[in-house]
């Protein structure tokens, strides 16, 4: 009778302790929901081509012979030869440089345009693509499920010491805020200041630190500890260092929470929703990260970029499943980035460039992620 009693109470006290302890269970059941009619709703669209989508994981839900052959997967790209012209990009050696100058060449119309989310979609994709074709990898693209770990970032499984993770922050090395600019837009000024964090200097250990081997070879671009002469101005030649980090917690713990998870995927229209997870989760994730992340242009030599953005797609594609009629094929933004110069909004038939990686793709080919060669699905 004794053990009965005790059962119950056990059993109706948790879910309020479950409250009173964690300041987010209401974001979670939110998020648990809107991820359940995501699926609901994708896998009932499912026709054609596409009837077993992949399933994209966060990186901590990975077996761990998953992440060593996606690991193993990026470092193969780092040994496979570039396409691009040594003329015009004397910089690049290999796929991961491939990778960083398309990037870097769409920088100045790709953000805070109609393009970031359709763009960023087909172009992790095409990483996803290269892995497998190229480098033997068997998975899907995982991602940051930054919410999980917002207030002590640190503990992420993404930003672990072991060979199995992409490394910790970078060693601390004084220094103060960094002005980044966008190098190129007709407009001077357009800059984003970061406070500095406690990192700054090299990962020394992780899958990517400097003990390694590993070498970032382009950029960086708007970081202004660098001012790039006039022929390396978009980080064009030879420049082999370490990668670098810098994390800023706070900005972590104010923007990358289940709450403001939450409070974007609420949004009802696309000119809230694009904006909002632009400019808010997506610009606080690079920012977090600092350093090389934290350049507009030659962010993705960072490889947690890719898992940055695998989020960034997740959220999108989670917003969109909530209803795929209205949503699946909203657009939101102009052509250029900041409206600089003055363009037309984008459409389903804007044109999206990807260098030596694939041919033009349209905003509306990549609108959604089980349609014209996508299949995959976040869980
Ligand atoms: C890695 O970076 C640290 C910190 O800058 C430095 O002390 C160390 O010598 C570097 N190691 C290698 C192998 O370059
Ligand atoms: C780039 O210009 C600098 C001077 O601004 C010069 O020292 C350097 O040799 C040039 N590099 C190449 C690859 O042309
Ligand atoms: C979580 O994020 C929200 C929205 O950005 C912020 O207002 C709040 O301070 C953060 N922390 C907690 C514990 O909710
Ligand atoms: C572009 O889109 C904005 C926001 O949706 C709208 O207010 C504006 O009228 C549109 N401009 C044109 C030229 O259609
Ligand atoms: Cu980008």
């Amino acid at each position: 009778m004794l053990f009965f009693t005790g059962l119950i109470v056990v059993a109706a006290a948790s879910p309020l302790l479950e409250q009173r302890s964690d300041p987010y269970a209401s974001a979670k059941a939110a998020l648990r929901q809107y991820q359940s009619t995501y699926e609901k709703n994708t896998l009932k669209s499912l026709s054609g081509s596409c009837k077993y989508p992949t399933v994209r994981k966060a990186w901590g839900n990975l077996a761990a012979s998953e992440k060593k052959d996606y690991i193993k997967a990026v470092k193969c790209l780092a040994k496979t030869p570039t396409k691009l012209s040594l003329s015009k990009v004397p910089g690049a050696r290999n796929q991961i440089d491939d990778f960083a100058w398309t990037h870097i060449e769409n920088t100045d119309i790709i953000h805070v345009s109609a393009f970031l989310l359709p763009w960023h979609r087909h172009y992790i994709w095409l990483y996803e693509q290269t892995l497998r074709n190229d480098c033997g990898y068997k998975g899907s693209l995982p991602y940051w499920k930054w919410e999980h770990f917002a207030d002590d970032q640190k503990v992420s499984p993404v930003f672990q010491a072991g060979d199995d993770s992409f490394g910790t922050n970078g060693v601390y090395v004084p220094h103060g805020a960094v002005t980044n600019t966008y190098v190129g837009l007709p407009a001077p000024g357009i800059s984003s200041v970061r406070p500095p964090g406690n990192g700054g200097g090299c990962v020394t250990n992780g899958a990517f630190g400097n003990q390694t081997g590993w070498t970032l070879n382009l950029g960086p671009v708007s970081l202004n500890t660098t001012k790039n002469a006039a022929n390396n101005t978009y980080g064009q030649q030879f420049n082999p260092r370490c990668l670098n980090r810098d994390f800023l917690q706070e900005i972590s713990s104010e923007n990358l929470n289940y709450t403001a998870l939450v409070s974007l995927l609420s949004s009802p229209e696309m000119s809230i929703f694009h904006p909002q997870l632009e400019l808010g989760v997506h610009r606080a994730a690079h920012t977090y990260i600092g350093t090389e992340a934290f350049d507009f242009f030659s962010s993705p030599l960072d490889p947690v970029f890719f898992l940055l953005h695998s989020q960034i797609d997740r959220i999108w594609a989670i917003w969109q499943g909530q209803d795929l009629a209205t949503r699946q094929n909203a657009v939101d933004g102009t052509l250029t980035a900041f409206n600089l110069p003055p363009s037309a909004n984008g459409t389903l038939q804007s044109v999206m460039h990807f260098g030596v990686l694939d041919s033009d793709k349209t905003i509306g080919f990549a609108a959604s992620p089980t349609k014209n060669g996508y299949c995959y699905i976040y869980q």
